[in-house]
């Protein structure tokens, strides 16, 4: 599992990504922070997928890696797809028993899906037809889970409910294979009159429900005005309602973080995937499945681990974000037994470490190599968890950059002392001989006041390689206390006489650049380090007869990477005007190499942002600047590089296998975007 710390932050990279808060309707921060209070002490929550695709199971025409997808990748007609509405007939299904596996499990919230991109709605919807009122089963399955959770009590019934829609006529977008749902007649404000009027049923008859997270917002469909009136709806029929931020455009793609405060939702939601770090101030919650399917598949028996599962839910709390864990159950009403299995297992842990997850926020350290900390305020003090994976061999357990005073430290399953010492800033813990709980032995230290933990400095700068001169600056991420950040620059190690840091500082030949924080003579951090280097670009380009636009060359082949499209023959070319899928948009299984010039104003460090569903790579006189490759959804990666004024060539390759796909390059230098000149050789 990655936890890295990245300590040279160039501060480009950070551009966009933190800009954390969400727009929020009409509340004070203290208002928000009590509305979000019961999800942010949750930390974990069990999302179901259920729906009509639990009939077939994954298996369609031999195939069988389908999930809640079925319809759309299979390509089933409407005709033949409702007919799983006379099937569905889950007579295991208990309510109660669900409620209470997750509540066992230590799960606080449960998000089901009151309607998938199917279409198809779990409750007796007065909108609809298309609802299990209408198959054999007819019982309404939310309101016997809202039963149970009001009966049982400690878990929160939420619900998830797709913006996209396969079935609904006044959905205005069709599949490309979709045959039998004409559009004569479609209209979309009914569609939105429809998605209101059933969420008003389910935030108004099913008692207390937590959180409505929306989904397949990202289709055409679905505009920002859409979504923050939906927001602004939703929020109005339940004022403290937790919404996610799948309900408005701002997440770009299928990103898990929204990327600006413009956009409504209340959290971030990565899905099958955990930040590398949380963002101060945001919240956010991933996602994942047990297996690789949301939807019930019986032949995918890929589950995950419960030790695995477990330090995925000590990762994301010491990331400060929720975990929602999903189970697909079968259409016979019952959950999947290694689900069961794996709930039983998370259950057992959280009996005895629950504390060290609920309600507490993200770790103060950046890293620790053995595992995890989360943290809890108690009054003026605080209490540490130390969730250790990897037991050290040595028995002693050490941090070297911890300010505060340690009162206590025992273990949080039975309370066994845990001797320690603190000298300076460092702390020993020593540990039992063998670890009482291989997985994660939560260890609890005690410490007097806010945590203080003296960060590895950060040496920023807009690119490692510079022309003529590079600015540099330094900082202490978080709360530094006492500490004094000391740096050099002419490869010494930095010592407590070296220069005291006072403000950014510019170099002009190859640097390293090297900073520790210091409390006196003590150093209480770990040495960055930074590499400058001086380069000259190449010369620019000087070439007769070029004419605006970019060359394309078309290949086609179907592939899950960029092929070597040297050895391959082009199927055709054009000039576009700048780089895009031009002529093949619309089609599967090509390539496009491009090849031109963009025309630089002056010497300088530009960074290219590249864009592309699917992969991508690029190239700036011959050098590789951006490497986007690989089967992915939208996707932007950056990439600097030092040019000179003039002609510079470029060389852009890109692939596309199937479903959407998109490619658009954009540049910038420290001041601010530019539009690019393309130039081109016939
Ligand atoms: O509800 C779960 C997913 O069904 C939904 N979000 C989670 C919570 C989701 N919708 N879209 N996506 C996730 C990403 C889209 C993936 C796709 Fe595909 C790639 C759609 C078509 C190609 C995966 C692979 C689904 C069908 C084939």
């Amino acid at each position: 599992m990655p936890n890295t710390l990245h300590r040279f932050v160039l501060a480009v990279c950070l551009a966009g990504i933190l800009s954390p808060a969400f727009a929020q309707h009409a509340e004070t921060p203290a208002q928000h922070d009590q509305r979000m209070a019961w999800w942010r002490e949750a930390r974990f929550g069990m999302f179901i997928h259920w729906g009509l695709y639990a009939i077939p199971a994954g298996e369609w025409g031999g195939a069988t890696n389908y999930g809640e997808w079925i319809r759309h990748s299979a390509q089933i007609p409407l005709e033949t797809y409702d007919q799983f509405v006379h099937q569905f007939n889950p007579t295991a299904f208990n309510a109660e028993a669900w409620v209470q596996m997750a509540k066992d499990a230590g799960m606080k919230y449960i998000v089901i899906t009151s309607k998938h991109h199917d279409g198809f709605c779990l409750w007796d919807s007065k909108e609809t037809d298309f609802d299990v009122a209408s198959t054999p089963f007819r019982r309404d399955i939310l309101k016997e889970l809202a039963d149970a959770c009001r009966k049982i009590g400690g878990v929160k019934l939420c619900f998830y409910h797709s913006i996209m829609d396969w079935h609904h006529p006044d959905y205005t977008l069709r599949r490309g294979w979709e045959k039998d749902r004409p559009l004569v007649g479609a209209d979309r404000a009914r569609f939105i009159i429809y998605l209101k009027n059933q969420l008003k049923e389910l935030v108004t008859s099913y008692g207390d429900i937590g959180v409505l997270w929306f989904d397949g917002e990202w289709e055409e469909f679905w505009t920002h005005a859409d979504g923050k009136d939906l927001y602004n709806y939703v929020r109005s029929l339940k004022p403290d309602i937790i919404v996610n931020n799948r309900v408005d455009k701002g997440r770009g793609g299928m990103a898990g973080m929204t990327s600006s405060s413009e956009y409504a939702g209340d959290f971030g939601t990565p899905e099958q995937e955990i930040p590398e770090t949380g963002l101060p101030g945001v919240d956010w919650e991933s996602c994942m499945t047990m297996n690789d399917n949301w939807g019930y598949n019986k032949n995918d028996l890929h589950f995950k681990t419960s030790e695995d599962l477990l330090r995925k839910l000590a990762d994301i709390a010491s990331k400060g974000g929720n975990f929602l864990l999903n189970i697909g159950p079968k259409a016979d009403g019952t959950f999947p037994q290694q689900s069961i299995d794996r709930l039983r297992d998370i259950g057992a842990w959280m009996r005895l470490n629950g504390e060290s997850i609920y309600g507490t926020s993200a770790s103060p350290f950046h890293h620790t190599d053995w595992g995890r900390v989360t943290q809890k305020s108690l009054g003026k003090n605080s209490r540490l968890y130390f969730h250790v994976f990897d037991w050290p061999k040595s028995g002693l357990l050490e941090v070297h950059n911890l300010g505060n005073t340690v009162t206590k430290a025992y273990l949080l399953a039975g309370g066994q002392a845990v001797p320690f010492r603190k000298k300076g800033f460092s702390l020993s813990l020593q540990l039992p001989a063998a670890a009482p709980d291989p997985v994660n032995t939560v260890i609890v230290v005690e410490i007097k006041g806010a945590p203080e933990v003296f960060h590895t400095p950060q040496i920023e700068a807009y690119h490692t390689e510079f022309i003529s001169a590079m600015e540099v600056a330094l900082s202490l991420p978080g709360r530094q206390g006492k500490a004094v950040l000391r740096y050099t620059t002419d490869g010494t190690t930095p010592g407590p006489k070296s220069a005291v840091y006072r403000g950014p500082f510019k170099i002009n030949k190859n640097t390293l650049v090297q900073a520790r924080s210091f409390v006196g003579k003590t150093p209480v951090s770990e040495t960055a380090q930074q590499q400058f280097t001086r380069v000259t670009p190449p010369a620019p380009a000087s070439i007769e007869g070029a004419v605006p636009g970019i060359k394309a060359v078309y290949y086609e082949g179907n592939w899950d990477k960029l092929p070597d499209f040297k050895t391959l023959k082009p199927v055709g070319e054009e000039i576009l005007p700048s780089p895009g899928t031009g002529r093949m948009a619309g089609k599967d299984h090509y390539g496009i190499v491009f090849e031109g010039y963009i025309d630089i104003p002056a010497d300088d460090i530009y960074r290219f942002i590249l864009a592309s569903d699917d992969g991508s790579r690029l190239y700036v006189n011959n050098r590789l600047v951006v490497d986007n490759d690989g089967l992915h959804g939208a996707r932007e990666v950056g990439g600097a590089v030092p040019l000179l004024k003039g002609l510079n060539a470029i060389r852009i390759e890109f692939f596309e296998k199937s479903g959407d796909e998109s490619l658009s390059l954009s540049f910038e230098s420290r001041n601010g975007s530019l539009k690019v000149r393309w130039r081109c050789v016939l």
